[in-house]
Parts: structure tokens; C-alpha cells; sequence
């Protein structure tokens, strides 16, 4: 599992433990932005404690796709056949993390879904709540991908699908990055299956959403949406 962490110094014990006494057969690569809270040390001092647990140290805040592609190419390299995302917040509960193994028997990559029937989110404000809900929408919409949480950073990808899906050629730095993902997954073809999860809003630490998160967000799906509008009307041209 990566884990990407800003300034998780007072979650990231604690989940990483909970984590390996969920799932002792899963290895932990923290990949932390030099967070200033000190979280890279902390991370340093239990992958010192624990064989299982490895710690990639980038030089600054660089967003959340930005960690994973780092985070991805080390664990691909190392040659892990599935390769998973959690968030260091605890919002991702690894105690039901087997939910997302055990459906990846069948899929190609597997989310963690808060809004797929038995999903649910704890503790989030009403706005918070309609920026997903209202994304994901959007997602739908302009995609027209047929997944209910393609912003959600709870997954398991089989090593297939991340070279299938041509990592070198992704720009999304933020949150935006776990929709591309998902739209890349679908465009090859591949099978993509949605589990819900309880998604508990952190108690502790500060949200890095920000403006320019939800910015990058929104101009990059309405890009990619009327680039498949484009497509769509090319095929049915050609058809005459
Ligand atoms: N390395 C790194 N981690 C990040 C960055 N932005 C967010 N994260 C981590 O990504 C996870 C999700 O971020 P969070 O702030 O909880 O977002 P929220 O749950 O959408 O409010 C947490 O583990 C963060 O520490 C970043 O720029 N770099
Ligand atoms: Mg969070």
C-alpha cells in the first residue's frame, strides 16, 4: 500500500499500525512531501522498526498524483503484482481493506466506494459532501464512465493495469489524478469494480483540498469530457 502523507505526523502511527495488524502480509511504502510537522522522520523511525514498511522522501509539496507516480514507480520496481492507495488520515479504514482484495480476484483495479450501495461517509460538512457528490456527477456526466466514486482514494490496482495505462504520460499533480486513473483503467478496456467502504472523516491534522485541488479538477474533466464529445462526433460522422 502507498501512502502518501503532508503532515500526517499525528495519523501516521497510528494507521500504519492498524494497517499491519489488519493485513500483516501487506507492505506500507510512505511517500511523504517534507512534511514540516516531521512526519518523513517519523515514517524513517518505524520503517527502521519494521522490514515490511518503506519510506520514499520527496523534496516538496508536489500533490497527491505527484506521490503516487513516485510512490508507483518504486513499487513497481520492486516488482509488487497489486499495488494499492490509502490515504494516511485513517479515513480509509484498513479494517476493510479485504473487501477491496478479495474483489480484486475479478477486477483489474478496485475501489473503495463511498457511494455505491453499503458505502457511506462519517462526519463530513453538507459542503464537503457536495463537492463529491457534485464532482463525481460531473465525472459522470462528461466522462460518461459509469463509476459512482472515481475521486475516491481508497484502490488496489493489479500491477497489469498500471502498465497498461501508461503512467509516464500523466499530468494531474492533485485529486484529479484518481479520476484519471479510473478513466484511463476504463478507456483500455479493463474491468474496474466498485466496494463500498466507510469513509470516516480524519479527527485529526488539516485537509489539503484546496482551490486550486478543485481548480485543476474541474478544467481537466471538461477537457478530457469534450475531447470524447469530439471523439463521439468523429465516429458518427465516419458512419455517415
Ligand atoms: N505526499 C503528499 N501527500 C499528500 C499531498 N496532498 C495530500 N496528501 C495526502 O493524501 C491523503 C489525503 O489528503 P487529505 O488532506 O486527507 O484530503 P481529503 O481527505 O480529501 O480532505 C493524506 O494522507 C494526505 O496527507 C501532497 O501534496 N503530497
Ligand atoms: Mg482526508
Amino acid at each position: 500500500m502507498v501512502v502518501p502523507t503532508y503532515n500526517e505526523a499525528d495519523n501516521l502511527e497510528w494507521i500504519v499500525g492498524r494497517l499491519r495488524a489488519a493485513q500483516p502480509g501487506v507492505d506500507v511504502l510512505v511517500v511523504d512531501d517534507n512534511s514540516p510537522d516531521g512526519t518523513g522522520d517519523l515514517a524513517d523511525k518505524l520503517a527502521a522498526a519494521d522490514p515490511a514498511i518503506s519510506v520514499v522522501h520527496r523534496t516538496e509539496k508536489a500533490g497527491l498524483g505527484a506521490a503516487y507516480l513516485h510512490g508507483f514507480d518504486v513499487a513497481l520496481r520492486a516488482g509488487y503484482d497489486v499495488i494499492g492507495e490509502m490515504d494516511a488520515d485513517g479515513s480509509h479504514q484498513p479494517e476493510q481493506l479485504h473487501r477491496l482484495v478479495e474483489a480484486l480476484r475479478t477486477a483489474d483495479l478496485v475501489i473503495g466506494s463511498r457511494y455505491v450501495p453499503g458505502g457511506s461517509v462519517v462526519n463530513w460538512p453538507v459542503q464537503r459532501l457536495l463537492l463529491s457528490r457534485g464532482g463525481n456527477l460531473y465525472v459522470r456526466l462528461l466522462l460518461g464512465i459509469r463509476v459512482k466514486d472515481a475521486t475516491a482514494g481508497y484502490r488496489l490496482f493489479r500491477r497489469s493495469t498500471l502498465e497498461a495505462i501508461d503512467l509516464a504520460s500523466v499530468r494531474s499533480t492533485g485529486y484529479v489524478f484518481q479520476t484519471d486513473l479510473a478513466y484511463r483503467t476504463l478507456s483500455r478496456g479493463l474491468r474496474l469494480t466498485e466496494v463500498p467502504i466507510d469513509f470516516v472523516e480524519r479527527e485529526r491534522g488539516d485537509s489539503k483540498m484546496s482551490g486550486q485541488v478543485a481548480t485543476e479538477s474541474l478544467r481537466k474533466i471538461t477537457r478530457w469530457g469534450l475531447a470524447e464529445r469530439r471523439a463521439q462526433l468523429r465516429r458518427r460522422g465516419r458512419r455517415g
